[in-house]
């Protein structure tokens, strides 16, 4: 398969420096090899041009979400970056970054197929909109601007409205959700698999249930997006906003390894890898044994 990777050296919509220098170090770490050692023509297409800002944009254009325009920007331009690769018949593994990053790539993956799913991977939710935000912080507000809610800067980024529906959205992984998204949660009636359900239920019951609805929808592409903050921090302690009892990489495995073998999974996202809160290169190593394990089965 031919695989394009794009860096993403965003950390405005967390607003901590550290992030954006996680596609470098992964590339500094043999992330490339790593693609291709697994028989893959794998293509680096750099990093994103992230608009140079101050701490006095902040709030410029908006009193609710920190550096709007600059985030806005990034992500256009990503979407049709990710556009262009799926239309060339390649996989898009965009490396990031912050979360925001995941407005643009799942808006270039909704141009490209008619009815697409996310699985969205993460101890958050990230379905604040800048109403309901505690941080102002982009990177929790991505999955609600996906929908159509929230504010109409993040809603029409690469297109007008909603670039997917509700009913084909997949949450695993979730345990830290402030209010506003419990209410979203319930008022859409989103699939949304907790932490508390997964060790109740185990992981494999999960993987089965959103492959049952995934055929029941007639979902025929998926965009998985990865933050790494879902994998419990005693394994990954390299990133911004750590939860305890999260996924262990064994969890973790054999959830992507039941998502590939539908081969639905068209296009995915690696995020919120912080090297300056890592100890020891442990979250890098991690991310690119996940990188191994799911490029060895693409
Ligand atoms: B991440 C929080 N819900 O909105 C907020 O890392 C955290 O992309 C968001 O999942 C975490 O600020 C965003 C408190
Ligand atoms: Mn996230
Ligand atoms: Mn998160
Ligand atoms: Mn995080």
């Amino acid at each position: 398969m031919k695989i394009n990777v794009i860096g993403v050296p965003l950390n405005l919509g967390c607003d901590r420096e550290g992030v954006e220098r996680a596609p470098n170090h992964l590339r500094e770490r043999g992330l490339m090899q790593v693609i291709r050692k697994n028989g893959h023509r794998a293509f680096d297409l750099g990093n994103l041009y992230v608009p140079l800002v101050s701490e006095a944009d902040k709030f410029a254009r908006s009193k609710s979400m920190k550096y709007l325009d600059a985030i806005v920007e990034v992500n256009n331009n990503l979407a049709e970056l990710v556009y262009d690769t799926l239309r060339g018949g390649a996989f898009p593994l965009v490396i990031g970054g912050d979360h925001s990053l995941g407005l643009g790539s799942a808006s270039g993956v909704g141009k490209s197929f008619e009815d697409f799913g996310i699985i969205w991977l993460d101890a958050h939710g990230d379905l604040n909109t800048n109403e309901t935000s505690p941080s102002g912080n982009i990177h929790g507000m991505p999955l609600s601007a996906l929908m159509g809610m929230g504010s109409e800067e993040l809603v029409n980024i690469y297109g007008q409205g909603n670039k997917v529906n509700p009913q084909n959205v997949f949450l695993v992984g979730t345990r830290s959700l402030d209010e506003g998204e419990l209410a979203l949660i319930d008022r859409e009636h989103l699939s949304v698999y907790t932490m508390e359900t997964i060790h109740l239920k185990g992981i494999g019951f999960v993987a089965e249930d959103i492959k049952r609805k995934l055929k029941e929808r007639k979902i025929r592409n998926v965009h998985f997006s990865i933050d790494v903050d879902s994998i419990d921090p005693r394994f990954a302690p390299g990133t911004g906003t750590r939860v305890s009892e999260g996924l262990i990489p064994d969890e973790f495995k054999d959830f992507v390894e039941h998502m590939l073998s539908t081969n639905l999974i068209k296009s995915m996202d690696l995020v919120e890898l912080n090297p300056d809160l890592d100890t020891n290169d442990l979250t890098t190593n991690l991310c690119l044994d996940i990188i191994d394990y799911i490029t060895a089965r693409l």
